[in-house]
């Protein structure tokens, strides 16, 4: 843990010093590096609380229904160089603060099922429990980006309990189906294998292979209604 967080920091500090030279920007990392270290520790509990949700939730599916609706579950803390990033690109000062107030995906869980029906029963799941709350959802499946990307983005504030208070942190999660993930895995290696942009025709193909993608979640649905248990 010490060892991940120094290394986190270092990344951070190297993020910071090649993007200014500007000394107050610096002189911020070494006064908030403290603070920058409690706060992530904060989002790898909540990521850890959120992954026990599902595996729990998993566990009654098994039991209720005899199916497991999740395949894989991973989580992730945003790179520091992307959060200074993105702090960046929308104007905000780069403060501990605003990392907390504005950067809703700092801690990530990617739930990933077979089925796309699992992903919404999953979803209503996850927000009936009375300690979740629903901060925000963008639901990429029913309405794809124009690069082809589907999944569904949930941001929730999930409690951590620590020694002497709690703490509302806000986690993304991402569900996607076996279908999509394999696509976004391999869109997200062809665009950034390239140092330039991808030509209008190898956009058009990407696109064109979320749409078969989107056609096999479909079928494999269908085909496991049509199968009697
Ligand atoms: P990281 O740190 O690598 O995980 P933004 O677009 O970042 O300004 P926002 O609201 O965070 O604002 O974006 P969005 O699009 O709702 O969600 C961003 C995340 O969704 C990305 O994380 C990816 O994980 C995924 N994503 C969104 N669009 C695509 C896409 O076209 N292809 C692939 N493969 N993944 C996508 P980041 O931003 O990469 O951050």
């Amino acid at each position: 843990m010490e060892q991940a967080n120094s290394q986190a920091l270092t990344t951070m500090e190297h993020a910071m010093k090649t993007r200014t030279t500007d000394l107050t920007v610096q002189q911020w990392f070494h006064e908030q590096a403290k603070p920058y270290q409690e706060l992530m520790a904060y989002y790898r509990c909540a990521m850890m609380a959120v992954e026990t949700k599902f595996r729990v939730l998993n566990e009654d599916f098994s039991l209720q229904y005899d199916s497991n609706p999740i395949e894989t579950i991973k989580t992730r803390l945003k790179k520091p160089e992307n959060i200074i990033d993105k702090l960046l690109r929308y104007n905000l000062p780069v403060t501990v603060e605003s990392i907390e107030n504005y950067i809703n995906d700092v801690a990530g869980v990617r739930v990933i099922c077979a089925f796309p029906s699992e992903i919404d029963m999953l979803a209503e799941a996850l927000l009936r429990q009375d300690d979740v709350k629903l901060v925000q959802k963008k639901d990429y499946i029913r309405e794809p980006k124009s690069s082809g990307y589907r999944s569904l983005h949930l941001i929730v504030a999930v409690p951590i309990f620590l020694h002497d208070k709690k703490r509302m942190m806000k986690v993304e999660v991402q569900f996607r189906t076996l279908a999509m993930d394999w696509w976004a895995s391999l869109e997200h290696k062809l665009r950034y294998k390239k140092s330039h942009p991808l030509t209008d025709q190898q956009n058009d193909s990407l696109l064109a292979c979320s749409e078969i993608a989107a056609e096999l979640d479909r079928r494999m649905e269908e085909l496991n209604g049509s199968i009697d248990r």
